[in-house]
Formats: structure tokens, sequence, C-alpha cells
């Protein structure tokens, strides 16, 4: 029998370990982190995305600042239609941008419904940094972002107009992801078959961190805000299991906690791939013909730099960096 005493001092002994772990660092040994530094992201042409964050990650850097730099590029864009820049507008022929980002302490910020900022992730940053809140919308997170030196710009550019006008002939609402209205206007694999960008990174510390950037659906209502600036639906980071980020139609993301739910599963042992298809899977079986036909995806990564990615429709690809170099995968899918 245990001696009760003895018992006693190895429970104390256990709680203060656990109060002394510094927050942010691995539980797991880090030696098994076989890839180390990585990043990933959604979609195969944010290959340049991973590029720019691997300027920081394979110089020691950490993989905060690499995901706030990676997922620039498709922002400062204007051939990219779904992201910052040359983002498609909304019906009323506004572009509105979300974004978030999370770090390995789990700190995190974001914007949504924000108009005129180049650069969405910078100002989620700054919401981490310097406010005591996690999310900022519209007009106060606009207020935020010119207070702290941005500069408003119009987005719209001429190509992103001029579809708008398009759309606006037919007028129907039917808000859309970026792939779904290449393929409507019969254009599939044009190479901006790609939507927002999702990008989770592990640095040579093994620390890692998350950002999630959009325009969100092209011609959607004006204040529609999506998956992607909400931490745990369109991004999560939890330092100890894994990260996770996803793309497509945002409201099913946002029913099912889908980024959450991907690091929950990775929690139980589950792979990065297996469980961002049981993410999948859990939305069918909670939607079943509504959400069948619609693109969904998410991208994970867990702690041993092993990752993975699964669609609800073919389609999706994802970006991987690491030392090899860079890699482009089909994301495997449901339907
Ligand atoms: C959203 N998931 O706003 C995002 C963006 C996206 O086509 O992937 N849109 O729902």
């Amino acid at each position: 029998m245990l001696n009760r005493r003895r018992f006693l001092q190895s429970s104390l002994f256990t709680s203060a370990a656990l109060l002394v772990r510094k927050p942010g660092f691995a539980l797991s040994d880090r030696s098994t982190i076989k890839d180390a530094p990585i990043v990933i992201s959604t979609w195969a042409p944010n290959v340049k995305a991973n590029a720019e964050a691997w300027k920081i990650l394979g110089t020691g850097g950490r993989a905060l600042d690499a995901v706030e730099t990676g997922v620039q590029v498709p922002e400062a864009d204007p051939s990219d239609m779904s992201v910052g820049y040359g983002g498609l507008p909304d019906r009323d022929g506004k572009v509105t941008l979300d974004a978030c980002i999370m770090d390995e302490f789990g700190n995190c910020g974001a914007v949504m419904f924000l108009e005129g900022i180049m650069h969405p992730i910078k100002v989620a940053r700054l919401v981490m940094e310097k406010t005591p809140h996690v999310q900022l919308a519209g007009e106060g997170a606009l207020q935020f972002a010119i207070q702290n030196g941005f500069k408003v710009e119009n987005l719209l550019t001429p190509q992103s107009e001029q579809a708008w006008k398009n759309w606006l002939k037919n007028n129907k609402y039917d808000p859309m992801t970026i792939p779904k209205l290449l393929e409507k206007q019969n254009t599939p694999g044009q190479q901006n078959n790609h939507d927002t960008i999702g990008m989770i990174a592990m640095d040579a510390a093994g620390n890692l961190s998350g950002a999630c950037t959009t325009s969100g659906m092209a011609y959607k209502m004006r204040g529609r805000v999506g998956d992607s600036p909400i931490i745990g639906a369109g991004l999560y980071v939890d330092n100890e299991v894994g990260a996770a980020t996803s793309t497509g139609v945002g409201e099913e993301v946002v029913r099912i906690c889908g980024s959450h739910t991907v690091v929950e599963l990775m929690r139980q042992g589950i792979k990065p791939e297996e469980a961002c298809k049981k993410a999948v899977e859990r939305i069918i079986r909670m939607r079943g013909d509504k959400a069948k036909d619609l693109q969904i995806g998410f991208i994970a990564l867990n702690k041993k730099g092993e990752y993975g990615g699964y669609a609800m429709q073919k389609g999706f690809t994802y970006a991987v960096q690491t030392k090899e170099g860079s890699k482009v995968f089909n994301g495997k899918n449901l339907f």
C-alpha cells in the first residue's frame, strides 16, 4: 500500500514540476523532432510564402516571426484574389479582410471586417501584443491600425473590380470560395486556384506558431466574417501538441471549431492527416448534404514535425518547406 506521506511528497513534487515548466516549451523530447524547422501553408502557390518564412526559420528565428512574414506575400500580391490586396470584394464592392495569429504561449490576436489595410496580419499581431484583447473588428480595428501608423490604401484592383462588376450582372447571392468561382467560370486549374492562406510552423527550438489571413468569401454580405480570424476555427496552436489551420467555407469550419478539433484529435495521438480527415468527417456527420458539395480543407503539424492535410473535395493542395527543400502535396479528399 502506498505510504500516505510518500504519496503526498510525490504529488507535491509533480505539482511543483508542472508549476516550474517554462511556458512555451515542449513536454516531448525535442530530439524526437524529425524535421524542425518546418513551415506548411494551405495551397500550392504559397510555396512563395513558405520561402519568405524560411528566411527566418532557416536562420534560427522564431516561428511567430516566420508566419507573420510569410503570409504577407499573398497579402501584398494583387494577383491573389482571395487574400489582402487584390482580394475579391463583398457584394457592395468593398474589400474586407480577416486575419489572426497565435504563438507558442497561447498569445493570440485577430482583426476582422478590416478595410483599407494591406497587411491585416501585422495589425492582428499588434492586437496580440499591444492590447489586453484578442479580437478587434471593423471601424475599431481600422482606428487601431491607423493609430499604430498603418497607411489606408485602396485594396480593390482593376481586375477584382471587373470581376465584381461581372458578378453584379447576375447579382445572385451565392458567396463562393475562389476555386469554386473559377470552376463556375470554366477556368479550373488556373494559376490562381487557391484561397485563404493558413500557415503553421515549428522553429528550430521546437516551438509552434500559426497565422491565417483572407479576404473571405467572394461577394459576401457586408460585415460577414468567416472562420479565418476566429481562434479555434481558422487557426489553433497548442505548443504541447501541434497546430492546425483551415481553408474553404468558413461557416462550416466555425460550426465544429475546426482547427481546435484537429489539435484535440492530435492530442489523443492521432496523426495529422487522420486528424484533418476526422474533422472533415465530423462536418459531414453534422451537416450531411448541406456541406457535401462545399470545399473545406485542413492542414496540421504535430510536435514531432509530422504533418498532413485533408479536404472535402478534390483539388486541395498544400505547400511544405523543410531543410530538404520545398514540396507541394495534393491533399486527400472525402468526395
Ligand atoms: C472564409 N475560410 O472566409 C475563409 C476564406 C476562404 O473562400 O477560404 N474563402 O470562409
